[in-house]
């Protein structure tokens, strides 16, 4: 397509426990692979597999079991040909996920969770999603205090930057997340979405994770389930496709797919 870059679709995957099933790891892991796969066909170009959930609140999972959890459906889904990127703070699983096949490492700490993290990158190939992150998601919520939030936001990332590149980290395998919801209210990402071109450092890639947010959910008339989101989540992709976002990291792979399709479609018929 001539124009603007048309983003691509990151299917999330979640590897933590089905509170339905008792059928343990195996069943867990075969499940997680059957997503994974049925994302892929929806149009995911990248799987992102994580083991630790970050919602506000939520406590740690062991770095042994954040392990089991993620590497087998690591592995199997790289060995497939699929794109594979590893979400995890800890690099002992980056480090793992890395030598089972995965291409990119997600952090959502931005480095500050593993002081071996940024080691770990360096040594190896591949981009890494450097998020912003004020502390873990027990505390998150308390650490949503600022001043002028895109300023600090925008700050704090170019610091994590120089710490990045300074580890050896070549910041081409760099993309930026504002981190939406992580240490901010939902004003704190309105603000920040309002003004990406300052937040994202100029000429670098992006990722965002809007969705099925609870800021997204907020503007909904009735208490709605994170799935019932979707709707939402593309209109906001189709705005940040506007933006030049290299990534939408994304539930429904499908809704976005077509949200996108109508984005293209729309700018191919103004340029014919
Ligand atoms: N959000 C979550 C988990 N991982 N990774 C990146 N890069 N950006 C995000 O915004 C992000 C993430 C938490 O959302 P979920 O619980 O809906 O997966």
């Amino acid at each position: 397509m001539s124009g603007p870059h048309r983003p691509q679709l990151w299917g999330v995957v979640n590897t933590t426990p089905d509170s339905f099933s008792d059928g343990g790891l195996f069943e867990d892991v075969e499940k997680a692979l059957e997503h994974a796969r049925s994302l892929v066909a929806d149009g995911a170009e990248v799987i992102d597999v994580g083991g630790e959930s970050t919602r506000p609140g939520a406590g740690r999972v062991s770095a042994d079991e954040e392990a089991a959890r993620v590497i087998p459906v690591v592995e199997a889904l790289a060995s497939e040909g699929i794109v594979v990127s590893i979400d995890t703070m800890r690099a002992s699983t980056a480090r793992a996920a890395l030598e089972a096949g995965a291409q990119i490492v997600n952090d959502v700490s931005g480095g500050l969770a593993d002081e071996e993290m940024f080691a770990v990158v360096a040594s190896a190939r591949g981009d890494y999603v450097m998020m912003h992150w004020r502390g873990h998601s027990d505390t998150m919520d308390s650490l949503a205090q600022y001043d002028d939030v895109v300023a600090e936001v925008s700050r704090e990332i170019r610091q994590r930057l120089e710490a990045a590149t300074a580890a050896g980290i070549d910041s081409s395998r760099i993309l930026v997340d504002p981190g939406l919801g992580f240490a901010k209210t939902p004003d704190h990402n309105w603000a920040i979405l309002a003004h990406l071109g300052d937040v994202v450092p100029e000429g670098m890639r992006s990722v965002i994770g809007a969705s099925r947010k609870r800021f997204l959910g907020e503007l909904l008339a009735d208490a709605h389930e994170p799935a019932q989101r979707d709707g939402v989540s593309a209109a906001l992709g189709v705005l940040l496709a506007e933006r030049g976002v290299f990534a939408l990291r994304v539930h429904n792979v499908r809704a976005h797919r077509e949200a996108l399709d109508v984005w293209q479609a729309f700018h191919e018929g103004g340029a014919s």
